[in-house]
């Protein structure tokens, strides 16, 4: 398992943004991965909070800093600044209330509509703890993720089950597609194919921001 790290130890530092409806468990799921918690009775999230936990990825610390925020609309964060500089997403859904899942569409449009075209997606069904009350069959889940081209996994926030697969997941992903950028980049800036900017290391977001050797204007 990745250890926990100080806070300004890292070689990469990527934004992760989590999203879907109220109650699918998304505080939750923070809160296991980044301080091992979970609560049965935790609040609605109100506008956004965020925490940071650094992991290994090959031999650079890669620390991810996940941004949380409300399903119910009223609580929500402004949209354009909650998702702005996200390069990873959790896409969550609970697996126990088929509504949520239903209403994956219209979160994927929203982060699609908002973010980079590489960001990189993790559909989660979270509560497979919860087994006799499923209504999401793994099946159609998995093929919403081959269709929309997505990671995906099933979790439990309660029992710890695939958490830090999920984000160790997304993060490793993160970090081999801005690697494969920085060597599809060579000396040659204009070698950068189009379309396929990873946003690392540009300075107005804290997204894919290389420590050493970049954003020093
Ligand atoms: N059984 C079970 N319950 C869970 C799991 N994850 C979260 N819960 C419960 O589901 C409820 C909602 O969890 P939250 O993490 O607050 O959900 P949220 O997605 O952050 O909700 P909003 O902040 O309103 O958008 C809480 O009562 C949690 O204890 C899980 O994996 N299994
Ligand atoms: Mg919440």
């Amino acid at each position: 398992m990745a250890a926990y790290r100080a806070d300004d130890d890292y070689d990469y530092l990527f934004k992760v943004v989590l999203i879907g409806d109220s109650g699918v468990g998304k505080s939750n799921l923070l809160s296991r991965f980044t301080r091992n918690e979970f609560s049965l009775e935790s609040k609605s999230t109100i506008g956004v909070e965020f925490a940071t936990r650094s992991i290994h990825v090959d031999d650079k610390i890669v620390k991810a800093q996940i941004w949380d925020t409300a399903g119910q609309e009223r609580y929500r964060a402004i949209t354009s600044a909650y998702y702005r500089g996200a390069v990873g997403a959790l896409l969550v859904y609970d697996v126990t209330r088929h509504v949520t899942f239903e209403n994956v569409e219209r979160w994927l449009k929203e982060l699609r509509d908002h973010t980079d075209s590489n960001i990189v997606i993790m559909f989660v069904g979270n509560k497979a703890d919860l087994r006799h009350l499923r209504a999401v069959s793994t099946e159609d889940a998995k093929a919403f993720a081959e269709r929309e081209n997505t990671f995906f996994m099933e979790t439990s926030a309660l029992e710890a089950i695939n958490v830090e697969n999920a984000f160790t997941q997304v993060l490793s992903q993160i970090y081999r597609v801005s690697s494969r950028k920085a060597l599809d980049l060579g000396d040659d800036p204009a070698a950068l194919p189009r379309g396929q900017t990873i946003n690392v290391g540009s300075k107005d977001d804290v997204s894919g921001v290389k420590k050493v050797g970049c954003c020093s204007n």
